[in-house]
């Protein structure tokens, strides 16, 4: 089911959740090549989101600020490949949001505990915006915030849930957006946590 929520954005409901299983195993092979981690932002603080990349590039955060780069900085070694159960999955996602030819160099891999949120922000670090962010959520449920194009635009609230897919192109690319703190909870699936997978073409 494709079902717009703003000019630019839909969700696909559901649209990964019998891959769900597959996805997970793929977020664990990368994590055991890259590890999960807190990041520093430019102003000192630990963000509450533990995360990883796989693909040619990777988002980074640190002091110095925020960028992506082919290696990881906790490994010092080249992110690991995108697994194909995941690079497909966003191609297919892209393509029933009507981007055609949607390839992603970079996933970045969000994981969420309780507690843990992801403040309002837009996502500008890439080189083309006319490319779509595809994002994917599994495990825990979690309410996200979409803003407008500028932060004091009152956002509206839209629960994600395990297995949906949200394709941001268009005029949605640039909104500000996060989400809401994490409830603690028990998914089948994942335990305590929730994962977003966004995947971007940032080059
Ligand atoms: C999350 N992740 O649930 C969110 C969902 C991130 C991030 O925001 O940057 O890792 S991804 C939602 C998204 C991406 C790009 C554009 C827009 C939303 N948008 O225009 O609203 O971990
Ligand atoms: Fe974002």
């Amino acid at each position: 089911r494709v079902e717009p929520i703003a000019d630019g954005a839909v969700v696909l409901r559901q649209f990964a959740t019998s891959e769900a299983d597959a996805i997970l195993r793929a977020i664990d092979t990368v994590a055991t090549a890259a590890p999960l981690r807190r990041m520093q932002t430019p102003g000192g603080h630990t963000m509450s989101a533990a995360m990883s990349c796989c693909g040619e590039l990777g988002w980074v955060s640190d002091t110095r600020g925020y960028r992506y780069q082919s290696e990881d900085p906790v490994t010092g070694t080249p992110w690991p490949a995108m697994p194909e159960v995941l690079a497909d999955l966003a191609q297919r996602s892209a393509a029933a949001a009507g981007y055609r030819d949607f390839r992603p160099d970079a996933c970045l891999i969000n994981r969420y505990e309780p507690g843990a949120k992801m403040g309002l922000h837009q996502d500008k670090d890439e080189q083309d915006f006319d490319q779509p962010i595809v994002s994917v959520s599994l495990g825990l449920p979690q309410v996200f915030q979409f803003g407008g194009l500028k932060r004091n635009e009152r956002p509206e609230r839209v629960p994600l849930c395990h297995g949906d897919v949200v394709v941001w192109g268009g005029p949605a690319r640039l909104r500000y957006h996060g989400v809401l703190t994490l409830k603690a909870g028990t998914h089948p699936a994942t335990g305590p946590y929730r994962y977003n997978l966004t995947f971007r073409r940032a080059r």
